[in-house]
């Protein structure tokens, strides 16, 4: 009888191990198969608006964060192109690999439609994908231009290791951000500022909820908030970037 508990207890042990192996496969392998996987590059505010998108409809994703330069091995074969972000929904019966956050942003539309990233009104969906995409094309652009300058100028202090300043100045030369090229990128962001001011009375920048237009000027403007010129003069700005990246679970940028 006294053997007995210790045959009961050593079973129960065993069994209990293997349910908890099982699990942890279970979970494990669910992770992989189920999970979205974002490819980035960590401080890419093209990167950042995938990521604000995912958050929005809280859908469940990893990183992998690509070395510049490696990541044309990696991204050619998939896409096409050289660019990050590129989505892969690992998912049976799903595209493969979505490349452009424009793209990420439709797809995720179609993949889970609520909540929705476009408007209802037809009229004022039409508004927000111009400006998406103006703020894509134009001003997230800019944005690299004067951030990269500022960081190999007067904001060298924020990070003066070698390794920072190195790719600092890989990415200057890799789109030619030189003092002209910075400053036809600065009255761009004036502009910017102009055309986006009425943001700063009205909770969205088109429609009454939160549009691929808000998304897309919260990540591609949010590198600014490191630069005092820009923090400064336009207040208003950064306080609805910090309210978008809570609505979509999103860190701030450091800064
Ligand atoms: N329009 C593209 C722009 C993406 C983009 O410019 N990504 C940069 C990083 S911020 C990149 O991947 N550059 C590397 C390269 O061009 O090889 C998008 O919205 O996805």
């Amino acid at each position: 009888m006294d053997y007995l508990p210790d045959v009961t207890e050593s079973l129960l042990t065993q069994s209990h191990i293997s349910s908890i192996l099982i699990k942890a496969l279970y979970n494990e392998t669910s992770i992989l198969i189920d999970k979205m996987l974002l490819l980035q590059f960590s401080t890419s505010h093209y990167c950042r608006k995938a990521r604000l998108a995912l958050g929005y409809k809280k859908i469940p994703y990893q990183v992998e964060n690509l070395t510049p330069g490696l990541h044309i091995f990696k991204l050619k074969p998939l896409t096409g192109l050289t660019t990050v972000p590129v989505l892969l929904p690992q998912k049976t019966g799903q595209p493969q690999a979505i490349a452009d956050s424009t793209n990420i942003f439709n797809y995720l539309d179609t993949y889970q439609p609520d909540p929705p990233l476009t408007l209802s009104n037809p009229t004022q969906q039409t508004q927000a994908s111009l400006l998406e995409d103006w703020l894509d094309e134009s001003i997230g652009t800019a944005t690299r231009f004067v951030y990269y300058h500022y960081r190999a100028g007067e904001g060298k202090a924020i990070d003066p290791s070698l390794s920072s300043q190195l790719v600092i100045n890989v990415v200057r030369r890799q789109y030619g951000i030189t003092p002209a090229s910075v400053a036809l990128a600065e009255k761009r962001l004036e502009n910017a500022m102009t055309v986006l001011s009425g943001w700063n009375n009205q909770p969205y920048l088109v429609g009454d909820r939160l549009s691929i237009a808000d998304i897309a000027a919260a990540a591609l403007l949010s590198p600014l908030a490191l630069i005092p010129h820009y923090r400064q003069t336009y207040p208003w700005l950064f306080e609805k970037i910090v309210t978008i990246h809570k609505i979509c679970q999103e860190p701030l940028p450091p800064g």
